[in-house]
């Protein structure tokens, strides 16, 4: 079938689903809608980690095994920090420092997020559009029982330790969708919408929490299908499984559904947990995403599902 495809992405679960539609879509009909929420001024640079690791993930420069920053990375410049006593729990390579020197300048020099973001997409010839969720501020804070963190101080400095009481979205109110936000939505060359695998919760609500794209989301004409995190009772990678016992939630499909109650039309579940129970129309398949393939093919079964709703 043609027609366009939209897909909400934040983390590392959310590129590798990218980078499977990529391959069963022609890439300049793909719209991906990125979590901001982690970004960040660290050392006077402006840090976009998930629009980073899409960069990188597409464009084939992503250390896979570690799932954010380039392959074949070196750490001159961490090294030369750490001498001079620089803050150095969050790691910047030197290749990646390029992305945040240069995004840092331009942002300076008035350009937004998203001009800045297109024009590494174009330099990279990645032909989907990469679209920021906001080019306001919006920043991800984590309530926990060792007081308030933003997210990095949280998600890298403290690892996830600490427990999570509540998630909050500094900024969200007055935030604007970025341009061609709502317009991915609306398209109505638009097949499906897809809401990747990525934390619910850190990853997916930042972008909810932007005012009118959730309501888009609930209006659209198109079917919105997200892929669940959950593989066999736990979630791939990441802190999904212990934040949603700290929310006192299941680790289930249903509680992912019930999550995006009023957002999805359906839920493309893994083999592993199955759809019991489920009240939103599901489909089921193997989607742990290992190889290129893998994700291809979880990406063509968020689409079966998405047309099996649309007709
Ligand atoms: N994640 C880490 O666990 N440790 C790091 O030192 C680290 C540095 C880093 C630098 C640039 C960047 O774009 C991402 C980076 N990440 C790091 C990942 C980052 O924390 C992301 O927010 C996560 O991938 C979750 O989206």
């Amino acid at each position: 079938m043609s027609g366009r495809v939209t897909v909400l992405t934040g983390g590392v679960g959310g590129a590798k689903l990218v980078l499977g539609l990529m391959q069963v879509c022609p890439p300049d009909t793909i719209s991906a809608i990125v979590n901001t929420g982690d970004d960040f001024r660290h050392l006077g640079l402006a840090i976009s980690p998930d629009i980073d690791t899409l960069l990188y993930t597409l464009s084939g420069r992503a250390n896979a095994a570690q799932g954010w920053g380039r392959e074949g990375e070196t750490w001159t410049f961490m090294d030369a920090l750490k001498s001079l006593h620089g803050e150095d729990w969050f790691l910047l390579g030197d290749g990646d420092m390029a992305l945040h020197v240069l995004r840092s300048h331009l942002l300076t020099s008035g350009e937004t997020l998203s001009a800045v973001t297109a024009r590494f997409a174009a330099a990279w010839e990645l032909a989907l559009r990469i679209l920021p969720m906001s080019d306001d501020p919006v920043a991800t804070h984590i309530e926990t029982d060792r007081g308030d963190l933003p997210f990095q101080r949280y998600f890298v400095e403290q690892r996830c330790i600490p427990a999570v009481r509540a998630v909050r979205f500094e900024g969200a109110a007055g935030a604007r969708p970025a341009p061609g936000v709502i317009e991915a939505i609306n398209d109505p060359d638009t097949r499906a919408i897809l809401i990747a695998p990525s934390n619910p919760w850190l990853s997916v609500d930042p972008i909810l929490a932007v005012p009118g794209i959730s309501e888009a989301l609930a209006a659209a004409s198109a079917p919105v299908v997200a892929v669940s995190p959950i593989v066999g009772g736990q979630a791939v990678k990441g802190p999904t499984a212990k934040l949603m016992g700290e929310l006192g939630l299941a680790v289930t499909n249903e509680a992912i559904a019930d999550h995006y109650a009023g957002i999805i039309d359906g839920l493309l579940v893994d083999e592993r947990d199955g759809g019991k129970g489920l009240a939103v129309p599901h489909a089921v398949t193997d989607t742990l995403m290992k190889t290129l393939e893998d994700r291809a093919r979880v990406a063509m079964a968020a689409l079966d599902l998405a047309d099996r709703i649309a007709g």
